[in-house]
């Protein structure tokens, strides 16, 4: 029991708590087949059959891996700067990264949702949410870049989102902590929280062809705790499901607190029903204030516009839009399966798994088999509900995916392991050890119509005697399990970037064919672009010096730049003439006090850089392009501010070009 000190022995002592800790599976470490090398193997220069997009929860970012080799193809900046790539560095990209609360470089990234079209992964975005500041993000899968983020209103700890209806009508968005509306007074004391604070569900529009997000409305909750939610599917389709706990409402040490009910509950939400009184203009406008951020790759730039306005239903006004259904105990994932008959909840605190029918649901709301109202939404009775317990499954179940054969794969964070059931009969059929203590869990296709039921990939978050030590903190990690035959099989343990929560996964055929290979420099319409070498300049405006810059292997135009003086904001405006894949190149400063620019073939990106000394101030690439890239430099002379040397620049040649802009060169 070395993972416990004195101070979890104490909490262990006071029962209930003791199974919220961790235990470490009794066969670690024996438990690898002899052929699993084989079944992770994937020869070099041959392609993985899927694409893993993980989650990188505090590192604010999404990776991208290969299965089954485990391989790292790519990290995907979302809500957290990237020095690499100078996402939030550049001037194209900072906008992106604007909220209500103005520049925000950083955030906790758990969940990751691929688009779908009639309940199949369809390859074209994948969406993710940020959890502290809230908002949700599209990633575009033909470029592997964000393209868009909104922020929420009403909302603080965006959790139980970026889940998806089944033609990507709406992602929505609820939220963990329930806040003072937006446009209440929130300086009042915490513990007025039963009065005053509210839950918010967001259900976010996507549009058909290009997937630009929208508020469509909000509806008002009671003050509890949104945890996790998935859409309904087939028959349960208009439908959404959302797990909350803290249905206690309390606002301290909600550990004990928050854990007081036998149970808390699943939602019910009627989104079509909503989608109604919406039309009937039922909904009531609400002042806010949150940005909605697009990048362009068109202009190569992202814009940044503040929104005013939501509209809010209220689900206490509104009666069939939510209800309740109650959960045994802290309820925490809650997953619907292919079929969209069955919800499964995962009571983090109990020892059963209890699964909902969704056409006992509907008959009970029929007959109207309530228990009471919880702050005014309906409670379906338990048993009314409930399809059946998967008894004894193990302890602590969090996540539950499917293999669209029936059955369902849960993982237990307590007991470290995931767990085979079926749906059907609620039978368990086969459990496997994990290393340790998982969370989330992924099948490609898990969570939609048609699961790719080879593989099952936990995610853990303790790795203690799994790899390598690398000092206090030990890799994250994932492990690959086959689930082709009726015992699941580990075949591969992986480290992961920052901490994995959920992740989803796709054949790589869905996606790979709409990779984009380079930007077409000829629809290049940044204001900024160079379109080719002749088109390069250096114009001065006031105390803003405007480069516009071509790079193409190996140089830069123009190389040699003089002039600048200093006070100055110089705006390298970098256009990367490449027309050929994977032929970025990058460009650097010194003394700049940002990062670097990584542009990528046909873009354009601008690196602000402003002359405090006098000086020369070389330039260069970055990034390894040809055998001459060590010779892909320039320079940049700073002089005093009051120096009459002229502003000019030239590549190849010492004669330079005097800036057009200057007196007597017009
Ligand atoms: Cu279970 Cu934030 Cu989805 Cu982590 S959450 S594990
Ligand atoms: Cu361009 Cu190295």
């Amino acid at each position: 029991m070395k993972n416990f000190n004195t101070k979890t022995i104490a909490l262990v002592l006071a029962a209930p708590l003791i199974i919220l800790y961790s235990c470490k599976p009794k066969n670690a470490g024996t438990a690898v087949n002899s052929d699993a090398a084989a079944k992770a193997y994937v020869a070099p220069g041959k392609y993985d059959a899927f694409y893993n997009f993980v989650s990188g929860g505090f590192s604010g970012q999404m990776s991208v891996y290969g299965l089954p080799s485990g391989r790292l193809l790519r990290v995907i900046p979302v809500f957290s700067v990237d020095p690499e790539k100078g996402w939030g560095y550049s001037e194209e990209t900072k906008p992106m990264l604007n909220t209500s609360h103005g520049f925000v470089p950083w955030d906790d990234l758990h969940h990751t949702e691929l688009s779908q079209t009639n309940g199949e992964v369809d390859g074209r975005w994948i969406f993710a949410n940020a959890n502290n500041t809230p908002r949700v993000a599209r990633v575009d899968l033909s470029t592997f870049r964000t393209n868009e983020i909104i922020e929420l209103p009403n909302s603080a700890g965006n959790h139980s989102s970026p889940f998806i209806t089944e033609n990507t009508e709406y992602v929505v968005a609820g939220t963990r902590f329930s806040v003072p509306p937006d446009d209440a007074n929130g300086d009042i004391p915490i513990n007025t929280y039963k009065q005053n604070f509210k839950g918010y569900l967001s259900f976010i529009s996507v549009g058909k062809e290009d997937g630009k997000m929208d508020i469509a409305f909000q509806i008002s909750c009671p003050g509890v705790n949104f945890d996790l939610s998935h859409a309904g599917k087939g028959k349960s389709h208009g439908w959404f499901f959302f797990s909350c706990y803290n249905t206690e409402q309390a606002n301290t040490l909600l550990e004990v607190n928050a854990s007081q009910k036998d149970k808390d509950f699943i939602m019910a939400v009627n989104w079509k029903k909503a989608e109604e009184y919406l039309k009937a203009g039922k909904g009531r406008k609400q002042a806010v204030k949150y940005a909605h951020n697009v990048y362009s790759d068109k202009t190569h730039s992202a814009t940044s516009e503040i929104k005013t306005e939501v509209t809010i239903l209220d689900s206490k006004e509104l009666k069939d839009i939510c209800y309740m259904i109650p959960c045994p105990k802290s309820p925490h994932g809650c997953d619907v399966d292919p079929t969209g008959e069955y919800i499964v909840g995962s009571g983090k605190l109990a020892a059963l798994i209890p699964v909902f029918s969704f056409d006992k649901i509907q008959k009970a709301i029929a007959a109207k088999s309530y228990d009471g109202e919880y702050d005014g939404i309906p409670v379906i009775k338990y048993e009314a509900a409930l399809h059946g317990e998967v008894k004894k499954p193990g302890l602590g179940p969090l996540h539950t995916e499917f293999d669209g054969k029936g059955n369902a794969y849960t993982t237990f964070f307590v007991s470290s392991e995931v767990v085979k059931w079926s749906i059907q009969d609620l039978k368990v059929l086969d459990r496997v050890p994990t290393y340790y203590s998982v969370g989330h869990l992924c099948i490609p296709g898990g969570d939609s119509k048609k699961p790719n039921a080879k593989y099952v990939i936990a995610y853990n978050k303790i790795t203690k005697d799994r790899y390598l030590p690398t000092g206090p903190e030990l890799a994250q990690s994932a492990q690959l399990y086959d689930i082709s035959g009726d015992k699941m099989q580990l075949i591969l343990d992986f480290p992961t970037i920052g901490e994995p929560h959920y992740a989803q996964a796709v054949a790589a055929d869905v996606v790979k064919n709409r990779s984009l290979k380079f930007f077409k420099i000829d629809e290049n319409a940044h204001p900024y672009a160079s379109k080719g070498e002749g088109t390069t300049k250096v114009v001065r405006e006031g105390n803003k010096v405007h480069v516009y810059m071509s790079c193409i292997r190996s140089h830069f135009s123009p190389d040699n730049i003089e002039g600048v003086k200093v006070g100055d904001e110089v705006y390298f405006h970098v256009t990367n003439l490449e027309q050929d894949w994977d032929v970025p190149h990058g460009f650097a400063m010194k003394g700049a006090n940002n990062a670097e620019l990584l542009i990528m073939p046909g873009e354009t990106q601008t690196l602000k850089w402003v002359a405090e000394k006098t000086g020369m101030y070389p330039f260069y690439c970055t990034d390894f392009c040809s055998a001459l890239h060590q010779e892909m430099q320039g320079y940049l002379r700073v002089s005093p501010a009051g120096s009459n040397v002229q502003l000019s620049y030239s590549t190849g040649t010492n004669l330079p070009k005097a800036d057009s802009t200057a007196a007597g060169n017009k």
